[in-house]
């Protein structure tokens, strides 16, 4: 199956063509798109189709080129944290929004919820560094590969062994490359032995976004935290999660531990949401 076909209107684990997930490079290119609200009425007419195709979006995204005049409105900032800022909830669809770092602030490390994440840099700079999921942890979409290949012989070669193999994951211990461990699983399915291993967590990239950069990620691809560089200058950037999210995991940097929580707005549409106080453990204070 071709990249084109892979269609982002389903959660990543929907997705038969998970291979063809995987374009990582910030992308530079793009038919050019004239402001934000031209970007974002774009994206409601490809998303009213039944399929859209990941690279299509990252190109759209990548056709906007980033002025303040388009989206200074939402770019609101808070002293302590990075703000999550909706500027369209794009018909239940997808939803996109800005999201606001003050110097030196930073994401803990997060899953995207078995959605699609796209990201595009639209002030300052962000390094995103990647990381493994814990080994005693195991996404949605890889649940579901394991499920779809227990159905096949998994000693044949074919297409979902290749994936397996390409995301270093097999399907049993008859796989060459299925990885030991000798937790239970619990009823998540997610296998746990009570212990968190404080090595769990490895590094395995470090990309620095420049303006009008676009990245992707989604399960499949590992988890990442979100970090500005800077300790003078704020960064601003602007996502895209399809389908949209309410809660998704952060993950303890020494340990691996997962902890749900939920993912607030600080504005909607250009207004500041009034709160009650409440923390947002999705933001790293570390
Ligand atoms: N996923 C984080 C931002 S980094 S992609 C969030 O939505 O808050
Ligand atoms: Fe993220």
């Amino acid at each position: 199956m071709d990249f084109e076909s892979a269609n982002c209107k389903h959660r990543v684990s929907e997705c038969t063509d998970i291979e063809q997930l995987s374009v990582e490079r910030p992308l530079k290119i793009g038919r050019e798109i004239d402001g934000l609200e031209n970007l974002v009425s774009e994206l409601h007419r490809v998303f009213s189709q039944d399929h859209v195709n990941i690279q299509e979006v990252q190109n759209m995204m990548s056709g906007y080129k980033s002025n303040p005049k388009h989206w200074r409105k939402y770019a609101k900032f808070d002293r302590f944290r990075y703000t999550r800022n909706l500027v369209d909830a794009g018909n239940g669809a997808f939803n996109i929004m800005i999201l606001c770092w003050g110097p030196g602030h930073a994401s803990a490390i997060h899953d995207h919820a078995d959605s699609h994440c796209f990201m595009k840099l639209l002030s300052g700079n962000l390094d995103e560094v990647r990381y493994d999921w814990p080994k005693n942890i195991e996404p949605e979409v890889i649940k579901r590969i394991k499920k779809r290949q227990s159905r096949r012989c998994c000693s044949e070669s074919n297409d979902i062994n290749e994936n397996l193999a390409q995301l270093n994951i097999n399907c049993d211990e008859t796989c060459p490359n299925y990885r030991q461990n000798n937790c239970q699983e619990n009823e998540n399915g997610d296998s746990e032995n009570g212990e968190y291993d404080t090595n769990s967590m490895v590094e395995i990239g470090r990309t620095r976004l420049e303006v009008d950069d676009v990245c992707y990620i989604n399960d499949a691809l590992g988890l990442h935290r979100m970090e500005n560089p800077s300790h003078v200058d704020g960064a601003v950037s602007l996502h895209l999660y399809c389908p949209p999210f309410d809660s998704c995991r952060v993950f303890d940097s020494r340990t691996g531990k997962a902890t749900n929580v939920n993912v607030t707005f600080w504005s909607m549409y250009g207004k500041k949401i009034r709160r009650v106080i409440e923390a947002n453990p999705a933001d790293s204070q570390e």
